[in-house]
């Protein structure tokens, strides 16, 4: 496929490494997937799904120890420990190399390495990073195959070229022990072994597309976001893009498909997919700031997903999908998962393999970090600008989380340096998409906790680059949402999903300086007549209550915030210092 001379000579020394049977170069074609598909499912690795029903679709269930991203286990190998900055996992490189290069050794005898040329964003756009990953797992091809664009024409773009990102993965034993997932940036590398999950081993999504090239960005003046993009259409049929950040399993996928209330459908209003996850974010020629989804596909959270929650991302589902952890019905080879429907299938297999009722089973039958990785081509409401090479113009930047108590519905930030010491303050509740405690609060700046491939200070200190980069008369304003809030008896003050829209319109209209707000100590709040509640079952008490903040709650967070940025030391923007004690003046006045 290629006289890359690079690309040859490493995968030599990867073969002579891992020493697998035979070397397998994966071209795109539908043939060559129809075929791995097919071996995939003779050895068990996948099991057929109802080809009637669910037409190319396909069952994988990983090992009950390997069911999310394992953050201890997470490294950001940079030549010093201060460039890797204090909350990511570092090791010296040179002994991360030796400790690996020990486990990968002679990992694939008796099996195949697939090579997988790939394209993060539309194959030759100026926006767009190859890779190539090696791997021992079918599962991992075909996942590649809907996540990324993958094949000889990305070989054709590489050319000579030696700029591509090496990816590296073995599925070994699935020893949680020996579990590593390893960046290193300079090298624009990346090693994974010992998990078949997500994204420990779809190399190109977090590994790749937030953890490298945040990393890149930094060095080249653009940015990598935890971020979805959605066109808003109006009635006029004018479309206003907005970037959303919140952290895994905090909605973005819901919000990224979201179908507008009846009222407003009716009015004309729409909204337009372009990404759910990763946006990569460049400064036009026109000094606006532009935005790309580098992936194909979507990785997305299974359960609560269903007609009334997403349609757009269900829909998604019905052909050429694969489903991970989520369970069985044995009657027709269907795939049921927690909130798909209140009819869970009585011959059930749940995740972890065992046959049950799922009437009567006490557990959860889906796994709560089940997924399913669909092609995004099948998603009814995919934009038309989604393999738009230039991107589409961001209009509005939305940080998010889960915040039981803190944060608003939603609030605007005063100007770029404020928003960006609004994401720089996010905290959110844990959840199932990582390994470890859920629900307990952790501070998590732009939802890239996980994923900023260098120190976080730095981090800031490029996002406030940035902001004096873009043409402040075109500059995206910037929000804080919490869709999570609640009341005394633990249940969210806000319906959620469709509803979220009504939020949106107040951002878009202020971004358009057409709505009103109120200056509070923290920012621009929606005075309630502000947020349109049109048939919608809420009181004015609760919505009121949604858009109040609780002083102590806040001066509370700012001493915890003042400690998360105490880690920094002087590597802290002395911006991000300024906005902390503005907040806290302001909340004690
Ligand atoms: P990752 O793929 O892990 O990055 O997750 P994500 O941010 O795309 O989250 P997703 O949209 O998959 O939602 C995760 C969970 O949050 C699901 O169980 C949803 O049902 C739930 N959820 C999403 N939006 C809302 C909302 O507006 N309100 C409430 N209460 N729950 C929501
Ligand atoms: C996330 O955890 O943010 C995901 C799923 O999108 S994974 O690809 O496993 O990271
Ligand atoms: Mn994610």
């Amino acid at each position: 496929m290629t006289n890359n001379k690079t690309v040859l000579s490493w995968i030599d020394e990867m073969a002579a490494m891992c020493a697998p049977d035979k070397i397998v170069w994966i071209d795109g074609s539908d043939e060559q997937r129809d075929a791995l598909r097919a071996e995939a499912v003779s050895t068990g690795e996948m099991i057929k799904l109802n080809q009637e029903k669910l037409p190319g679709c396909y069952y994988h269930r990983t090992a009950e120890n390997d069911v999310a991203r394992v953050e201890d286990r997470t490294f950001i190998c940079t030549p010093t420990k201060e460039e890797a900055g204090p909350i990511n996992n570092w090791m010296d490189p040179a002994e991360m190399y030796a400790k690996l290069k020990a486990l990968y050794k002679d990992s694939m005898k008796g099996r195949t390495m697939y090579v997988i040329p790939y394209s993060m964003g539309p194959v030759g756009s100026p926006f767009s990073k190859i890779g190539i990953e090696l791997t021992d797992s079918i599962y991992v091809v075909l996942n590649m195959l809907i996540m990324t664009r993958v094949g000889t024409k990305v070989m054709d773009v590489l050319g000579d070229s030696p700029e591509f990102v090496k990816c590296l993965h073995a599925k070994k034993d699935v020893n949680p022990e020996e579990r590593y997932i390893v960046q290193f940036p300079q090298d624009s590398t990346i090693w994974s072994v010992n998990s078949g999950y997500g994204g420990n081993v779809l190399l190109g999504k977090k590994c790749f597309a937030l953890r490298i090239a945040s990393y890149l960005g930094k060095n080249e003046g653009w940015m990598a976001e935890h971020m979805l993009i959605l066109g808003l259409e109006n009635p006029k049929g004018e479309v206003k893009y907005i970037c959303a950040a919140f952290p895994s399993a905090c909605g973005k996928t819901n919000l990224a498909m979201l179908i507008p209330p009846k009222y407003l459908k009716e009015k004309g209003y729409k909204v337009w997919t372009v990404g759910d996850d990763i946006a990569w974010l460049r400064i036009g020629p026109d000094g606006r700031l532009y935005a790309v989804n580098p992936e194909a596909g979507f990785f997305g959270v299974a359960p609560g997903t269903s007609e009334k929650t997403n349609y757009n991302a269900l829909a998604a589902t019905k052909k050429n999908t694969i489903f991970t952890n989520v369970a069985i019905n044995n009657d027709d080879m269907t795939v049921w998962w927690e909130g798909l429907d209140k009819n869970p299938p009585e011959n059930a297999t749940e995740w972890k393999g065992s046959k049950v009722n799922g009437k009567t089973y006490e557990g959860k039958l889906a796994h709560p970090n089940s997924r399913f990785t669909a092609p995004a081509v099948n998603c009814p409401c995919i934009s038309s600008e989604f393999e738009n090479p230039a991107g589409v113009p961001v209009s509005a930047i939305v940080f998010g989380g889960r915040r039981a108590k803190c944060a608003p519905l939603v609030y605007q930030s005063r100007d770029w340096q404020h928003g960006v010491f609004v994401g720089a303050t996010m905290a959110s509740e844990t959840t199932a998409a990582a390994t470890g405690a859920v629900g307990v609060v952790r501070r998590d700046p732009m939802a890239m906790k996980p994923f900023v491939g260098y120190n976080m200070a730095d981090y800031f200190a490029h996002w406030l680059e940035m902001g004096k980069k873009i043409d402040p008369e075109k500059a995206p304003k910037i929000f804080h949402v919490n869709w999570f809030r609640q009341d005394e008896n633990g249940e969210f003050m806000w319906p959620g999903f469709g509803d979220n829209m009504r939020v949106l319109l107040w951002i878009l209209d202020r971004c358009e300086g057409k709505a009103d707000a109120v200056d509070s100590p923290i920012g621009y709040l929606p005075k309630a007549d502000d947020i349109d509640v049109t048939d919608l079952d809420i009181d004015r008490k609760t919505l009121e209550s949604l858009l109040s903040i609780d002083k102590d709650v806040w001066l509370e967070d700012v001493a915890n915030a003042k400690e998360y940025f105490a880690q920094f030391g002087d590597r802290l923007p002395v911006e991000i210092k300024e906005e902390l004690e503005k907040l806290e003046a302001n909340l004690k006045k």
